[in-house]
């Protein structure tokens, strides 16, 4: 027998990046939906559909990080040997305006499945996608020491749960593990994320579907990296010997305003002509700068980033160009 992974939030970004690295190693998947009245699927249909894989190595199970029981059920029925809690409410903005929901799925989302974890006895190996919202106001360059200073209740909300998956390795002696993620893109980000919100407008703009982009707080500064690089740090940090927590990032930072640049550049258009501030764009606290030390990852991990954020910026907007209908299963 293969090994056998559960993902949670397999439906988004990540997690479609995820279940196919896993498919890839031979793993058999299982992936958490959560019902909804129309289709949440579009980032996986091309695994579900592939004859590849018709063997019966995907497996998608219904079921709510808010519904303990199904997610206890759920772990007891797969018996995963490596779980990947990818799920989350993970839009920073929204946070401010649900921050109730957020605590309930962020934080307590992950309590749910550690304390299933727990009681069953099942010796799963736990990935937690921390992230590095968590470090707030604390002034750059960020690394695993760094303290926390949450600045949202998205920020708070993960807080507990890296303070959870840490607290469940050392009172229970669960292999759990923190992967401490800076902003990780690419053509399947939500469309609602700054960076795919940027590269769309700019391709629209350039086809003539769009005249103007409306965005808050351009000074933001972020350390963006490209997602399918991400996941494979995930997976490698759950093949240690020993669990442990790891920054992951490129280590450069770019503001909006540059990738903005880098978007509207790529399509030939001058961005200052068509970009407009809007104040329903702005958080009532933004992080100002993210710059990731990724030290211990790159050492203990041999990983390390090739796609940088001019690059990255290139292949989004080429992917909205190509086929904007399409983009979310590139
Ligand atoms: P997405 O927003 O693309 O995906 C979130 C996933 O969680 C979706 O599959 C979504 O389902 C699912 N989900 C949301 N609420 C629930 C719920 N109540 N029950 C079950 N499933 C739920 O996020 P990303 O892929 O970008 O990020 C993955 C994780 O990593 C998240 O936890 C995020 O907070 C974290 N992270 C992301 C970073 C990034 O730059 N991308 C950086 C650091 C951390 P549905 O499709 O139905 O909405
Ligand atoms: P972030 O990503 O909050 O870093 O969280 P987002 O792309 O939403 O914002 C990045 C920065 O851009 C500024 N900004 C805008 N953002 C959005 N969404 N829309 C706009 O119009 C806009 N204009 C300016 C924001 O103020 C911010 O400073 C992401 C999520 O994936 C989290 O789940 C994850 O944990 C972190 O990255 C690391």
């Amino acid at each position: 027998m293969g090994t056998t992974a559960l993902i949670t939030g397999i439906t988004g970004q990540d997690g479609s990046y995820l279940a196919e690295l896993l498919l890839s190693k031979g793993y058999t998947v299982h992936g958490l939906v959560r019902r909804s009245s129309s289709q949440s699927t579009p980032r996986i249909d091309h695994l579900v559909q592939d004859p590849h894989v018709e063997d019966g190595r995907l497996f998608l199970h219904s079921g709510d990080l808010n519904d303990g029981s199904r997610l206890a059920m759920l772990l007891e029925r797969l018996q995963p040997d490596e779980i990947y809690h990818l799920a989350a409410q993970s839009d920073v903005r929204v946070s401010f305006d649900e921050p109730e929901y957020t605590g309930a799925v962020t934080g307590l989302g992950t309590t749910r499945i550690l304390e299933a974890m727990r009681i069953s006895g099942l010796p799963a190996r736990f990935y937690q996608a921390s992230s590095s919202e968590m470090f707030g106001a604390a002034p750059p360059p960020q690394s695993e020491e760094t303290p926390f200073r949450p600045s949202s209740p998205y920020a708070a909300a993960k807080v507990y749960s890296y303070w959870m998956t840490r607290n469940y390795r050392e009172a229970y002696g669960l292999y759990a593990v923190n992967g401490i993620m800076f902003n990780h893109e690419s053509p399947r980000r939500g469309e609602a994320f700054v960076t795919r919100k940027i590269a769309r407008a700019a391709s629209r703009i350039a086809r003539g579907e769009q005249a103007i982009l409306r965005l808050g707080n351009l000074e933001a500064r972020r350390d963006w990296g490209y997602a399918p690089e991400y996941v494979e740090a995930m997976w490698r940090m759950l093949q240690r010997a020993k669990p442990d927590d790891y920054v992951v990032a490129t280590g450069t930072s770019y503001s909006v305003r540059d990738f903005v640049s880098f978007c509207f550049e790529r399509v030939g258009l001058d961005w200052e002509r068509h970009v407009r501030f809007d104040e329903q764009y702005m958080r009532p606290s933004d992080v100002p700068d993210l710059v990731g030390d990724a030290s211990k990852a790159k050492l203990e991990l041999a990983w390390e980033p090739t796609v940088f954020a001019p690059e990255l910026a290139q292949i989004m907007t080429d992917a909205e160009l190509e086929d904007p209908a399409a983009v979310t299963v590139r």
